[in-house]
């Protein structure tokens, strides 16, 4: 293809250049910003410079006209501007989506070749799987530790065996999750106590709901709720408007004592789940006072609720804090929502606890799993990291 380039101040000024040297069927291959220097080299001028060539169909150069025969007068053509034409847009939507991915594979070349000079200790052939690992959020340390575990287990012949190495790496990922299971009464007598607690808006009151509603409608349980959250009226209307739906008791308890007569009332029921206000995790006297109810109730199991949403940081002071209330397990919310998922893997290989529940989404009951960890794995092996409602 004959291909020339064109500079001009605009792009409209260079693509009309193009069309009047390259007529309106030619092919942009290649758009850029290029600086000039102007006054003695004191200024510097923005340019647009367009690659084109002609396109397949363009006319080519005629030798002078003979004089033709006098032909009937036919109406003009409408006169078409290149862009107008779907050929032109082709052509620039080409240039452009070349730029466009040339553009990302420098970016992926970029980060790929820092992440190389930090770690040079994994190997070159399981880099793209670390690459997976960090694009997920997962930190740099699990990362490259899993990554050399991964390595002591493959042998020569699995170098061109990419669903082995994947397989193997997914094992990798599900020993980091240890999961609980649902939540079970063992015993025989009284009720299986189990309180939520967590910061404010991540879930607890939905979740609540949701494991509610299942373990009443689907399981058939005796279920009572208790609710600590009493300082907005609007916390407690939000929980009793599931209590009424699901038909299960609910009371709203403020003090000690409160507490004591909800926990007898509801003796016959073998669950009572228990629902806190959201603590901010700098407000020492309040989670005190949340210890000292939870203590009186005497939970058989409490929950740490936290949201995939939320930042590294923000779980890891969430998780300081709640340690001296009490935490068992762990459960994450709006999975849905969140853009990477290694942060629950960071998060529940810190801590050290296991994974309870996760939640996808607003919609009780639906919208809650049991923790598995082959899903969560498959999850951040899948590349988006996000997730979506089975
Ligand atoms: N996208 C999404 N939103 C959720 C999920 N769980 C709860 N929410 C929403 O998060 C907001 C706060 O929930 P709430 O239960 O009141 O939080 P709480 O303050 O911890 O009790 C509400 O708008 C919920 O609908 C989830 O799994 N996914
Ligand atoms: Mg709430």
């Amino acid at each position: 293809m004959d291909l020339r380039t064109f500079q001009a101040t605009t792009m409209s000024a260079a693509l009309a250049e193009v069309k009047q040297e390259l007529g309106p069927s030619a092919v942009i291959l290649h758009t850029r910003t290029i600086f000039k220097n102007r006054w003695l080299g004191l200024r510097r001028r923005e340019m647009v410079e367009i690659t084109a060539g002609r396109g397949a169909r363009a006319a080519k150069p005629q030798p002078p006209a003979k004089p033709a025969p006098v032909k009937p007068q036919l109406p003009p053509e409408p006169r078409r501007h290149l862009f107008e034409t779907s050929g032109g847009q082709n052509a620039a939507m080409l240039g452009l989506f070349q730029e466009v991915t040339g553009l990302k594979t420098m970016v992926k070349e970029l980060v790929d070749h820092s992440n190389r000079t930090r770690c040079p200790e994994i190997p070159e052939e399981l880099f793209e799987y670390y690459s997976q690992l960090i694009q997920n959020q997962v930190t740099e340390e699990l990362a490259a530790s899993m990554i050399k575990s991964l390595q002591k287990q493959l042998r020569p012949e699995h170098a061109r065996q990419p669903e082995y190495i994947r397989q193997k790496l997914a094992e990798q990922i599900e020993r980091q999750f240890p999961a609980s299971g649902p939540i079970v009464r063992t015993k025989s007598v009284g009720p299986h106590v189990v309180a939520l607690i967590g910061p404010t808006g991540v879930g607890k009151t939905t979740t609540i709901a949701k494991l509610a509603a299942n373990l009443k409608l689907r399981e058939k349980r005796r279920v009572g709720l208790v609710t600590l959250d009493t300082y907005r009226i609007a916390a407690v209307d939000q929980l009793r408007k599931y209590a009424d739906i699901i038909g299960s008791p609910l009371r709203a308890v403020a003090s000690p004592e409160e507490l004591s007569d909800a926990m007898k009332s509801m003796e016959d029921c073998e669950f009572i789940l228990i629902d806190t206000a959201g603590r901010s995790p700098n407000d020492a006297l309040k989670l005190s006072e949340l210890k000292g109810l939870l203590a009186l109730a005497k939970p058989d199991e409490v929950h740490l609720v936290l949201s995939t949403t939320a930042s590294q940081k923000c779980v890891e002071l969430a998780i300081a804090r709640f340690a001296e209330v009490r935490v068992d397990k762990i459960i994450f919310t709006k999975l849905d929502e969140a853009a990477h998922v290694g942060v629950l893997l960071n998060v529940i290989h810190k801590v050290n606890k296991s994974l309870s529940y996760v939640t996808t989404g607003q919609d009780v009951p639906d919208d809650i799993e049991v923790g598995q960890p082959r899903r969560l794995a498959q999850l951040i092996l899948s590349g988006s990291g996000r997730i979506q409602s089975q």
